[in-house]
C-alpha cells in the first residue's frame, strides 16, 4: 500500500518527467474525473484543485453577496491563525444563497465530506448488533479577505480546534482526519497577492514540531487559484494564508485591492462545530435552505443518540 502510494504520488502532479518530491505542487482535477481519483488524490496529498469547480458569473455573485458585509469591517480580527489584517465574513451560510447553495451543497464537495467524515459504526444492545451512521456537520463558513500589507500566517492545521492527535503515517487511513475543507477565490489568488501556502503530504506527519527547513519554505507550495476553480483539503494538512506584501494603492486605478477567498469546513457528526449553527442561523431562514445544508447544519439528528430536541430529531420543527 505504502510503496502504491509513493508511486501514485510521484505521477499525481500533471507535468510528467518532472521530480516533484522535491518540488511538490497541488494535483488538478475535473468534474468529469470520477470521485475515486478525488479520493486518491487527497489521500496522497491531502488538497486537491477542483479545475472547475464553479464559474465567473456565480463567483461573482457570490463575491456580490459577501461584499456588503466586508465592507462594513474596518479591520481584522486576531484570534487563531488571523493575526490582524485579513478581514472576515462569518456565518456565510446565512449570507450568501450562492455561497450556500452553489459552494457548500456542492454534490462533488458533499460526497467528499461524506467519504473522509462520516462514521459507521457497530455497537450492541445485549447480543443484538446495531451499525449506525453519523453523517458530516458544516463547522465553519468564513470569507478571509487579505488586504495589501498583510504578512504571511503561520502554518498550521485547522484541526488544532478540535485538538486532533496524528500519529505519524506511511499511507493513509481513513477515518484519520476530522475536517474536510473547501477554499474558493473570489479572484485569482498567486504568490504575490497572499495564495494560501500548502503543506502536501503533511497530513500524514505526527505532532511533533513541524519541519519547514532553515528559511520555513522546504515542501510548501503556493496554491495558486484561478477564478473558478477550488482547492480541498483535509483538516490535518499544514496551510496557512500567504503574505500580500505590495504595498496599498499601487494597483491599477478601480482594480480591487485584496485576495479573496471564501472557505468552508465540515467537520464530522460528532464533534462541536466552530461556528454555533443554531445561533447563526435562525430557524425562519434554516426553512428556507436547501435538505442537505439544513442536515449539515445540525438539523438532523446524528445517529444513534446526539442533536435530538426532546428525543426527536429536530427537523420536525422546520416542518410548519
Ligand atoms: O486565508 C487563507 O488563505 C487561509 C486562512 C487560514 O488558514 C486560517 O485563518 O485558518
Ligand atoms: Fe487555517
Amino acid at each position: 500500500m505504502a510503496s502504491f502510494l509513493q508511486k501514485a504520488r510521484r505521477i499525481a502532479y500533471d507535468s510528467p518527467g518532472l521530480d516533484h518530491t522535491s518540488n511538490p505542487r497541488v494535483k488538478r482535477l475535473s468534474r468529469s474525473d470520477s470521485l475515486s481519483q478525488f479520493i486518491e488524490a487527497l489521500e496522497v496529498d491531502d488538497c486537491v484543485i477542483v479545475k472547475d469547480f464553479t464559474d465567473r458569473a456565480t463567483l461573482e455573485e457570490a463575491n456580490e453577496e459577501v461584499r456588503p458585509w466586508l465592507e462594513k469591517k474596518e479591520d481584522g480580527v486576531k484570534v487563531g491563525a488571523l493575526q490582524g489584517k485579513t478581514r472576515t465574513v462569518t456565518g456565510l451560510i446565512g449570507k450568501s444563497a450562492t455561497v450556500r447553495e452553489e459552494f457548500f451543497a456542492d454534490p462533488l464537495y458533499q460526497d467528499l465530506c461524506e467519504h473522509f467524515l462520516a462514521l459507521e459504526t457497530t455497537h450492541w444492545y445485549g447480543a443484538e448488533p446495531l451499525t449506525t451512521t453519523s453523517h458530516p456537520l458544516l463547522s465553519i463558513s468564513i470569507t478571509f479577505d487579505i488586504p495589501p500589507g498583510t504578512p504571511a500566517q503561520g502554518l498550521h492545521r485547522d484541526d488544532k480546534n478540535h485538538h486532533a492527535r496524528h500519529t505519524q503515517a506511511e499511507s493513509y487511513q481513513k477515518g484519520r482526519d476530522i475536517l474536510l475543507g473547501l477554499f474558493i477565490p473570489g479572484c485569482d489568488t498567486n504568490t504575490a497577492n497572499g495564495a494560501t501556502r500548502v503543506v502536501p503530504g503533511s497530513h500524514l506527519w505526527g505532532d511533533d514540531l513541524p519541519n519547514f527547513g532553515k528559511d520555513g519554505t522546504q515542501g510548501v507550495v503556493d496554491a495558486e487559484l484561478l477564478m473558478g476553480e477550488a482547492l480541498v483539503m483535509l483538516g490535518s494538512l499544514y496551510h496557512g494564508g500567504g503574505s500580500y506584501e505590495k504595498p496599498l494603492g499601487t494597483s491599477e486605478k478601480g482594480a480591487r485591492e485584496s485576495r479573496i477567498v471564501h472557505a468552508m469546513f465540515s467537520c464530522t457528526g460528532v464533534h462541536r462545530q466552530e461556528e454555533v449553527s443554531f445561533l447563526s442561523y435562525p430557524i425562519e431562514a434554516v426553512k428556507t435552505y436547501s435538505k442537505i445544508v439544513q442536515e449539515r447544519l445540525g438539523w438532523k439528528q446524528s445517529e444513534p443518540n446526539l442533536g435530538w430536541v426532546d428525543l426527536k430529531s429536530p427537523e420536525y420543527l422546520l416542518a410548519n
